[in-house]
């Protein structure tokens, strides 16, 4: 086995995103491009000599090929071990578990999470820190740094090791140990949640439906739903990874699950049903002819997670990424929780999980989570959602109606421009952004501004800054149009319109939510000039 340094020069581009670095896989498949990421990560980190690390991902195409050269080259750097999940595979929430249990100095996840993969599709490369969250934006600056001025990166020369069985091998000198991806996740599902009272709903005719989407949750699913929960078999849907996740987009949403929400909202409904995404930490929920927005799905589950074991003693806060909806606020409000609200990504709430401050957070892109691991966990809201039903006894469509009912209702929808061109979504943003200062008391259609301004964060634990962090406008009467371009795309720009309107008349409270949020709409385009801007006549996905 020969350690061998390589020559190289930096590539441009490899600045991490929302959630690590994505791009086509084909370009993470050219020449140097992984290795060169991958160096620059151990370089930002000052070297991974005697580390452990932990090193799994989603099971899409270049996924078992990558995780190969990354062992190579952790062994060429000195690392002491690397805890890879069977078959180089670990739902992102399972990944997060592993670093904290094994208290490992973080780890490296494979995910271009809910983007569809494959050869011509995506790929993606995340490092999570010793917290086991995704690195906080100063360590994602270095790692940027050090891809600008890499010139060689160090790789074992050597046959693959063999990750398909479970046990402890060796890689010049570096220990592999391959664990069962879900054992320690689901142990700390049954410390969380009361399997007993899921058992007994389950067991009393209560049938529900988990589409894995071809993804990474379904060997999960299967083992904590159906064997250990005794859901009945088949329940889990799509349930097999596979390299290209069946050809879809591994997406839950009503657009991405659609035969899902069909079977829900058709004869024969099961009681409740989800879906999660390519990696593992996204969920959907759904009931007997019911769709829960993530946003409401935050609120609800925080309202009530006192019901599982592992809340019983209540939250110490919330947060909130600052696009989703303000459901959440009204419940903190009306329980008196400290609330925060951070810019888009996971990574901006790992600063208050760690200091205490909240437990239960959540996007309104399908995250929610909390502080039992540092990523948003699909199948934790799964079963937080299965707890609290086992614990009322009420349907999916009740404990909706009961909430509204409660706080009031956030109409709430997202609408995606995608793949538009880079340079007129920069520029319809750039005139927005000019004319922020000047908005509030113009009319927009039929509603009137009430402040405009662009989110910037200051984070309450260690002081740093994050500027740029979306466009917000905000109503009289309380409605909200938010505008943001994605982090997560690999082509041109994705512009995301997020839209909100408060309903609290007990009449209005089961409406149609774009119908309730067609004056909100009418008022953005008003604004912002959409379809001028991106030659665009209406979204490519609304959820
Ligand atoms: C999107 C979502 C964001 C989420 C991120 C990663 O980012 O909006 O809420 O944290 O994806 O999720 P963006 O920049 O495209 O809006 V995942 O499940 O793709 O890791
Ligand atoms: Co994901």
């Amino acid at each position: 086995m020969e350690r061998l340094t390589i020559a190289t020069q930096p590539i441009e581009g490899q600045k991490p995103g929302t959630s690590g670095l994505r791009k086509k896989t084909k370009v993470f498949m050219g020449p140097h491009y992984l290795e060169n990421f991958v160096q620059s990560i151990w370089n930002a980190i000052g070297g991974v000599a005697g580390k452990t690390l932990v090193l799994g991902g989603d099971g899409r195409y270049f996924n078992d090929r990558a995780a190969q050269v990354i062992l190579r080259m952790a062994a060429a750097s000195g690392a002491r071990k690397v805890i890879v999940g069977q078959g180089a595979l670990l739902s992102t929430p399972a990944a997060s578990n592993l670093i904290r249990k094994n208290e490992t100095d973080g780890g490296i996840i494979l995910s271009a999470s809910h983007n569809p993969g494959g050869p011509e599709e995506d790929f993606g490369v995340k490092f999570n820190t010793p917290n086991g969250g995704p690195a906080a934006e100063d360590v994602t600056a270095r790692i940027f740094e050090a891809t600008k001025t890499l010139t060689s990166y160090e790789i074992l020369e050597a046959q693959d090791p063999d990750l398909s069985q479970i046990g402890a091998t060796q890689l010049g000198g570096m220990e592999i140990e391959v664990v069962d991806p879900v054992a320690s996740y689901a142990a700390l599902m049954e410390e969380l949640f009361d399997f007993e009272a899921i058992r007994a709903l389950l067991g009393s005719g209560f049938r529900i439906a988990f589409d894995a989407m071809h993804a990474v949750t379904g060997p999960y699913a299967t083992e904590i739903l159906e064997n250990r929960l005794g859901a009945a078999q088949g329940s889990v849907l799509n349930g097999t990874p596979s390299a290209d996740f069946g050809g879809g987009h591994p997406d839950p949403n009503p657009i991405w699950a659609k035969p899902l929400v069909d079977l829900v909202m058709g004869p024969g409904a099961p009681d409740f049903a989800a879906a999660s995404d390519g990696d593992g930490d996204r969920n959907m929920i759904l009931g007997r002819g019911q769709y829960v927005t993530p946003s409401d799905s935050l609120a609800v589950l925080a309202a009530n997670a006192r019901l599982a074991p592992g809340y019983s003693g209540g939250l110490a806060g919330v947060a909130r990424s600052m696009p989703t909806s303000r459901a959440l606020d009204r419940v903190a409000e009306a329980r008196g929780l400290d609330i925060f609200e951070t810019p888009t990504g996971w990574k901006f709430f790992g600063n208050l999980l760690d200091a205490g401050r909240i437990t239960l957070c959540g996007e309104e892109s399908a995250g929610t989570g909390s502080d039992h691991v540092r990523e948003k966990d699909g199948l934790w809201a799964v079963l937080l959602w299965l707890n609290i039903l086992a614990e009322t006894r009420l349907s999916v469509q009740e404990i909706m109606r009961r909430h509204w009912g409660e706080f009031g209702r956030n109409y709430y929808s997202r609408h995606d421009y995608e793949a538009v061109d880079a340079a007129r979504a920069e520029a319809m943003m750039e005139a927005l952004r000019a004319r922020l200062a000047a908005l509030p008391g113009q009319e927009a259609g039929t509603l009137t501004v009430a402040e405009a301004d662009e989110f910037a964060y200051h984070d309450p634990v260690d002081g740093s800054h994050s500027e740029g962090q979306g466009l917000r406008v905000t109503f009289e009467g309380g409605a909200r149009a938010v505008f943001r371009l994605s982090g997560t795309g690999t082509v041109g720009a994705t512009l995301r319109v997020y839209l909100e309107a408060v309903e609290t008349d007990p009449a209005k409270l089961e409406g149609d939510p774009q119908e309730a949020l067609a004056p909100v709409a009418a008022a953005a385009e008003a604004l912002a000039g959409i379809k001028a801007h991106t030659g665009r006549d209406a979204p490519d996905v609304m959820t």
